[in-house]
């Protein structure tokens, strides 16, 4: 494997905690950009940072490393790896923490198939190009009313995108998770139909704000956030995000997503963070950040409209939830 960064392993055997890791290397860039060094990395951690968000950060002169970043505190890494919704190692917040240790996650391929010109079955190291890795601190909103602020670490997702070279028939791209019931045990019980998939809009996927995380906390990604690649996109609910991805295909057709599928009412397959638009159960006005005991107002695109609301202008969004 490519990747500089620290493994979920060594950090563990470490005296020091994620965060402070994480604090401390976001001070040195910050410091790094500050004096102008173009790239600012391999300090603890070795990820490199884009020249652009280096500079745009020294502009700036505050710890903003990408122009994407939101500046709310991180939810500490203990929340962010023990609260999770992943279906395939059981349905609790708290299961995936436990059981997600049986998923092999080196070595690991992505088929590639559909309108594009490139398909084939890649390696990680052959879909991820560290020379564009990047650390984006976003704020994720769940349907189920809860948020979280991670810094995840990745690969814009229109890098991988243009190198495979999607045709003038791709339409949409379509994600799939691993399907294999020794490895997640929670695909016993077909509480979904397997393998879980998603789906965005060709436009979404090329759009800079979405990424393929690798990590999260300068670490590479532990196995219950989706190891080793999962689908980031911070203005949608967070079932959007898929994990633990085994196939991208491009398509001409709008594909199915397992949300949808499973509640056809309840989750559509744009999944925009819509506080205007009730899920029918439960409100979507306001959210519990987690960590935090003050419920907050829910922002519309989860707060990155002025980035995004322009790929659904002229959309009915009551009709497209
Ligand atoms: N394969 C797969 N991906 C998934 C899910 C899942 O059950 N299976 N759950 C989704 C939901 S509902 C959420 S909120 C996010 C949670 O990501 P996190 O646990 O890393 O915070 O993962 C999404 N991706
Ligand atoms: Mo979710």
């Amino acid at each position: 494997m490519l990747f500089k960064f620290l493994k979920a392993s060594d950090v563990k055997s470490s005296e020091i905690t994620p965060e402070r890791l994480y604090h401390g290397r976001r001070d040195f860039m910050a410091d790094a950009a500050r004096i102008g060094a173009g790239v600012a990395a391999t300090a603890a951690v070795g990820i490199a940072v884009p020249k652009a968000a280096a500079q745009s950060a020294a502009l700036q002169g505050v710890r903003k490393i990408s122009a994407y970043d939101t500046d709310e505190r991180p939810t500490p890494f203990k929340a962010v790896t023990t609260y999770n919704n992943f279906y395939e190692f059981g349905t609790g917040k708290d299961d995936p923490a436990k059981n997600a240790h049986t998923l092999i996650t080196d070595p690991w391929s992505v088929k590639v198939d559909g309108h594009v010109d490139k398909p084939g079955t890649y390696s990680l190291d052959d879909l991820i190009s560290p020379h564009t890795m990047e650390e984006r601190l976003y704020r994720m909103r769940c349907v189920e009313a809860w948020s979280m602020v991670i810094p995840w670490v990745g690969v814009p997702l229109k890098d991988i995108i243009t190198r495979l070279g999607p045709t003038s028939k791709a339409k949409y791209i379509r994600f799939e998770t691993l399907e294999d019931h020794k490895q997640m045990p929670g695909q016993r019980r077909r509480v979904i139909n397997w393998p879980y998939v998603e789906g965005l809009r060709l436009d979404e996927a090329m759009h800079p704000l979405t990424l393929m995380a690798v990590g999260l906390y300068g670490q590479s990604l532990p196995n219950q956030n989706g190891a080793p690649l999962r689908l980031v996109v911070p203005w949608k609910y967070g079932f959007k995000g898929i994990k633990s991805i085994v196939r991208i295909s491009f398509t001409d057709r709008m594909p199915r997503n397992s949300w949808n599928e499973l509640a056809p009412n309840e989750y559509g397959f744009y999944a925009n963070v819509n506080p205007e638009i009730d899920h029918p159960r439960w409100s979507q006005a306001n959210e519990r950040r987690i960590g935090e005991f003050r419920r907050r107002k829910t922002l519309m695109f989860n707060g990155y409209g002025e980035e995004v609301a322009h790929l659904y202008a002229g959309m009915n969004l009551k009709k497209f939830y």
